[in-house]
């Protein structure tokens, strides 16, 4: 197997460059947004309480999203790997995580981390929020929170897989292809390295 976290702020180009990723290396894509907004859109009883979180630019309580990605882990049993998109966002979803991986005999091999300014961030994501009817991406307030959220709680969650020297830091900046092409290169290399 083979485990990947793609790490970054708010609007680094996480779910952009995973599609790709996913494409290229046939992993299983946990993007715990995207899951969350699937629930939003069924009107779910989770749904309905995370919205309540991201509409404020806030990260959904830990609780949730551990729930759903070990639900997402147990029905994906004969996968060649996973990509963890957008999760783990906080210290204890990083040891829940490790944790559950451990039950299945596996591990996070590496965590490829996006840097991107901030001004590069909040352009994305006010043009995202033109056309993407996400109503966390809207208002300009709610973005400059959920980058404020990442940097009081997220980013040191590399820290936590850095004792392990398992985080490889990515120039955010550039063509979607540059990144795509320099965290291919970040994974063949490990790949190669871990025998997997
Ligand atoms: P997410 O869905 O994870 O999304 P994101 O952080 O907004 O964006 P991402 O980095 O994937 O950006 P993208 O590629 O789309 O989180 C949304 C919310 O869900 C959180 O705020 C939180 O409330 C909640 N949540 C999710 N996971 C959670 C967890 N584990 N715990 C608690 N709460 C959780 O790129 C953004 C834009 O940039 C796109 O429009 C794209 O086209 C553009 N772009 C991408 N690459 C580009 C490039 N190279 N150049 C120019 N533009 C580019």
């Amino acid at each position: 197997m083979f485990n990947l976290i793609l790490f970054g702020p708010p609007g680094s180009g996480k779910g952009t460059q995973s599609e790709k990723l996913i494409a290229k290396y046939h992993l299983k894509h946990l993007s715990t947004g995207d899951l969350l907004r699937s629930e939003i859109a069924a009107k779910t009883a989770l749904g309905l309480e995370a919205k309540q979180f991201m509409d404020k630019g806030s990260l959904v309580p830990d609780h949730v999203v551990i729930g759903m990605i070990n639900d997402a882990l147990d029905k994906n049993t004969d996968v060649a790997g996973f990509l963890f998109d957008g999760f783990p966002r906080t210290a204890v979803q990083a040891e829940e995580l490790d944790k559950l991986l451990n039950e299945k005999n596996t591990c996070i091999d590496i965590m490829l981390a996006l840097e991107v300014s901030e001004d590069e961030l909040i352009k994305r994501l006010i043009k995202r929020g033109e056309t993407s009817g996400r109503s966390d991406d809207t208002n300009e307030q709610i973005i400059i929170a959920r980058i404020a959220e990442y940097h009081k709680k997220t980013a040191s969650v590399a820290d936590h897989y850095q004792k392990e020297k398992k985080v490889m830091m990515i120039k955010g900046e550039g063509s979607v292809e540059e990144i795509f092409n320099a965290l291919c290169e970040k994974i063949d290399f490990i790949r190669k390295q871990n025998n997997c």
